[in-house]
């Protein structure tokens, strides 16, 4: 089915979170949520989410540099253009366009739904998801001490959560691991995410992590790296897996060729939207390269992006889709998102689009600014 992008609104909203979240490269307490409206031509309207940050911590985006790239470039190559298929909306917005992933991201993928709904098919539907349940890890914050930690992971365990993600960095690593597993045994499947905080001088006490049974150790060297991994993956039994490094499937291609990781992150916004992930997806399947679905502290809205692209069959290990009320007092969805006592979400297979309402009148209450950008 044919989609025409006739308008799109920007809107930025300030959502607290419950509790501050820490990871080695900042902490964010207040989230400033970027949401997108995208009406095509005949009127129906997506609601999309762009991921991007408040500061350049994790990735050179930030939700300001978004708002900008979207209204200067990203919109004017979409608006008035008629796609037979989403999957031509991300050549068009990488061909002599460095960068901005996350803006791209959060159009294209606004595309994916506008397609889905006009078909009345769910977002898992379309993209060749094949779950109706995801099973959910936890990603916990780097913590003041390790009993604090311990005490998190435990409390996360009994809540039901697959697998729990500890941030970590210089200082506040092999202890802080060492006092989970004292707590809670080997049995727990526990990795941990040093967001960039090492670099391979750290190889040594990195390595000290192998004696801890861990799944992976994700993304320990710098952000855009992927040769420095490759040195660190010989030095380790533990898995490496690339969260930041991994930015496309050109960057897939390179990590298998260096052998700089054995699993792959993918957050739909880092990769510039669904068709690249659904591309990486499918190399690492033919590769017996495991994925996950990554998170990055998204409203409802973003979150049901995740699961959407989470319900297909390579993503091995539960993702950090944790449920809405891990993050929010109250979410901007309704029904908010919620996890089963299995440490499962349910997948939204029977609505069409991205599954969820989004409560226009609690992001109406949320809004600090926007924006309608329409074809010239
Ligand atoms: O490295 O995966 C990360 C959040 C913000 C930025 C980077 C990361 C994260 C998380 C949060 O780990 C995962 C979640 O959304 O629950
Ligand atoms: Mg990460």
């Amino acid at each position: 089915m044919a989609v025409e992008v006739d308008r799109i609104r920007l809107r930025e909203l300030r959502l607290p979170l419950r509790e501050p979240f820490r990871i080695s490269s900042g902490t964010e307490a207040m989230r400033r949520i970027l949401l997108l409206e995208v009406t095509d031509a005949t009127g129906v309207t997506a609601w999309a989410e762009c991921v991007a940050g408040q500061r350049p911590n994790y990735s050179p985006e930030t939700v300001d540099t978004a708002w900008l790239a979207i209204r200067e470039w990203v919109a004017p190559r979409v608006l008035g253009r008629r796609f037979d298929e989403p999957g031509q909306v991300y050549p068009l917005l990488e061909r002599d366009f460095r960068g901005h992933q996350m803006a791209k991201a959060a159009v294209e993928m606004a595309v994916w739904t506008l397609e889905a709904d006009l078909r009345g098919i769910s977002l898992s539907e379309l993209l060749g998801g094949t779950r109706d349940k995801i099973p959910v890890g936890i990603s916990i914050g780097v913590q003041t001490d390790p009993s604090l930690l311990a005490a998190k992971v435990e409390e996360a365990c009994e809540v039901g959560y697959r697998r729990i993600k500890i941030k970590i960095q210089p200082g506040s690593d092999l202890v802080y691991v060492a006092a989970v597993r004292a707590r809670l045994g080997p049995e727990v499947p526990l990795m941990v995410d040093g967001n960039a905080a090492y670099t391979l001088d750290d190889a040594d006490h990195l390595a000290e992590l192998d004696g801890f049974d861990l799944l992976m150790i994700e993304q320990p060297l710098a952000w855009d790296d992927l040769s420095r991994h490759a040195e660190l993956q010989r030095r380790l039994t533990t898995a490496i897996c690339l969260d930041e490094s991994i930015t496309s499937l050109a960057r897939v291609e390179d990590m298998l060729a260096l052998e700089s990781g054995r699993v792959v992150n993918i957050k739909p916004g880092r990769v510039g939207g669904f068709a690249s992930a659904l591309a990486i997806h499918d190399l690492c399947a033919v590769r017996g390269i495991p994925v996950w679905c990554g998170g990055m502290l998204e409203s409802g809205v973003g979150r049901a992006y995740n699961v959407a692209l989470a319900s297909l069959p390579n993503f091995v290990f539960p993702g950090d889709i944790s449920p809405s009320v891990r993050y929010w007092e109250r979410d901007v969805v309704i029904p908010e998102w919620s996890m089963n006592g299995d440490g499962t979400i349910a997948v939204p297979k029977e609505r069409p689009g991205i599954g969820v309402e989004v409560d226009v009148d609690r992001v109406e209450e949320l809004t600090v600014r926007q924006e309608w950008v329409r074809a010239e």
